[in-house]
């Protein structure tokens, strides 16, 4: 192809600067991108967030090493006119970028709608009641209800007689279920580290899976503001290994015993107080 020294010019900076680029964004970034990998779902978040700055590290590098050249060597110089011939269209650049961009879009929606369906990879967003996503061994999955309340999140069990605590323990490297529900009004339920952020609305089972795949703390937030004190709707989880996972529920059963018997039964979703009271 001919093309013009300054194209050439600016073509040779691009790939030189493109090839630092990416690695340095798969390498040395992408293991700080959020949000980590303590879990499956997790993990494969940072992976998409990795690829994507990875992509687009090339196409910022073209405009800002064109935007770069033009100022210095195309700037009008004392004396000379201070405008160039006008351009009337270029064939092949405009082939090339319909070409370029159209295969970004479309590889990009293929690849995103395989990983979060048909990979599974979509299944710690909150899918409702009738998840699309399931893991390989979503049937042997823990359950454990989250329930969100102005302004506090407890949990149920109902493997253990629908026991309710008020933190939150995981087993490591075990498949969970999670059901996101409320009490009042929509909260939601967002454990950072595990990748894991489904929306809490009373009267709705919405379930979102979770494998954690490393021992240690995840912060919980409330994400959508549901009050006075939604900024004060914070815990902090623990993800443990299976026997540490057994002694603590045996110790919450033991310890929330006699307030059990004061809970509404195990439910997949709940009525704020003043709809149930109305019948
Ligand atoms: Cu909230």
């Amino acid at each position: 192809m001919n093309l013009a020294p300054e194209t050439r010019k600016i073509i040779v900076v691009w790939l030189v600067l493109s090839a630092i680029a990416v690695p340095l964004v798969v390498l040395v970034l992408g293991p700080h991108l959020p949000p980590g990998k303590m879990s499956a779902e997790a993990s494969d978040q940072t992976n998409a967030n990795t690829i994507l700055t990875a992509l687009i590290a090339p196409i910022v590098l073209l405009l800002a090493v064109y935007f770069g050249y033009s100022l210095i060597v195309f700037r009008a110089r004392p004396g000379e006119p201070e405008d160039g011939p006008p351009i009337q269209g270029h064939g092949p650049t405009q082939v090339l970028w319909i070409v370029v961009t159209s295969a970004i879009v479309l590889g990009l929606a293929v690849w995103g709608s395989d990983t979060l369906i048909v990979s599974a990879h979509g299944a710690g967003g909150g899918q409702g009641p009738n998840p699309d996503a399931l893991p390989p061994h979503a049937s042997q999955a823990l359950q454990v209800q989250v329930i969100g309340q102005q302004w506090n999140w407890t949990y149920r069990f109902p493997s253990y007689g629908g026991l309710e605590t008020a933190h939150l323990e995981l087993p490591n490297d075990q498949d969970v279920e999670l059901h996101v529900t409320s009490l009042d009004v929509v909260h939601s339920f967002w454990a950072y580290q595990l990748g894991v952020k489904a929306d809490a609305v009373p009267g709705v089972d919405n379930i979102a899976f979770v494998h954690p795949k490393r021992l240690g703390n995840f912060s919980i937030r409330c994400s959508e503001l549901c009050g006075l004190w939604h900024g004060h709707m914070f815990q902090t989880g623990q993800v443990v290994s299976p026997p540490q996972f057994a002694s603590w529920i045996e110790q919450q059963r033991r310890a929330e015993a006699a307030n059990l018997k004061y809970l509404p039964p195990y439910a997949r979703s709940y009525f704020p107080e003043p709809l149930r009271r109305a019948g």
